[in-house]
């Protein structure tokens, strides 16, 4: 087995079972490149499961996040059907490792959008907006990993949750997010943390799907990273995120 395949299943096995594997490249001597390719591989593993491609996560596209991880370039993950929640249900906690909750804005593309666009191309391909969640569960021990480590793991996603779409011909240039748990304020933000404009983040979604041969698709859902720090989520809470202008979408940890 190639070391490419050999961490794929290694990562795979983690995420299906809840289980935190050691770090393996804790120098980061991973090139980017096979650290992406041991993604792909990884993904394709749900995918022979009968898991369908959804559309792509951005990481790392706040400061919040960056300093947070410690960790400065911008990252992107797969999207699969099995990580998807409903909005307002509950969660199974068993199927986590330590999962975090991080306050973000979702994007629904109507059409194809590949390689160098610009902001108004991009907002042309968006057929909705909406307030999201993302549950991010490393599957690294002690959620702690370089950055290449951080990419072979499909940037830690895990789940997430949309609320209401919303027309995109809104200005959600700087919108107030707030992040609570248990109805208590736990993280608030802007949606300006993102890049200085969420689109910003769409347009480097393009960008990097379309290198790696895989242009986003009409119908992809692109989650556009998380605009403040994550927090630690437990079983039992209710959390939510409220954004300005956009309404709100929330989940609840049960057994
Ligand atoms: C990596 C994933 C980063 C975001 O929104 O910035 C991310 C992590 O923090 O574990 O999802
Ligand atoms: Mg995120």
């Amino acid at each position: 087995m190639s070391p490419i395949t050999e961490y794929a299943t290694l990562l795979d096995t983690a995420a299906l079972n809840g289980e935190a594997v050691e770090q393996f490249d804790r120098e980061g001597r991973l090139s980017l490149d096979d650290a992406y390719a041991i993604q792909a591989a990884s993904i394709a593993c749900r995918i022979a499961r009968g898991e369908r491609r959804v559309g792509v996560k951005m990481g790392f596209t706040s400061r919040a996040k960056m300093i947070q991880m410690g960790l400065s370039d911008v990252i992107w993950g797969r999207l699969t059907s099995s990580m998807q929640i409903e909005e307002d249900t509950s969660v199974d906690f068993g199927r986590f490792i330590h999962p975090r909750v991080e306050p973000e804005i979702a994007f629904i593309l109507k059409a194809p959008l590949a390689g160098d666009v610009t902001a108004p191309e991009a907002l042309a391909a968006v057929e909705a907006i909406a307030p999201a969640l993302e549950i991010i569960d490393s599957r690294y021990r002690d959620f702690k990993f370089t950055l290449p480590e951080v990419i072979a793991d499909n940037a830690s996603s895990s789940g997430f949750v949309i609320g209401p779409w919303h027309d995109p011909h809104v200005d959600f240039s700087n919108l107030g997010m707030v992040m609570k748990i248990d109805g208590r304020p736990a993280q608030i933000g802007s949606s300006a943390a993102l890049l200085g404009h969420p689109l910003r983040s769409l347009v480097a979604a393009a960008r990097l799907s379309a290198q790696a041969g895989e242009p986003l698709q009409a119908g992809w859902i692109v989650m556009a990273g998380g605009a403040t720090p994550a927090e630690w989520v437990h079983l039992g809470q209710y959390v939510s995120v409220e954004v300005e202008r956009l309404g709100s979408a929330g989940f609840r940890v049960t057994r």
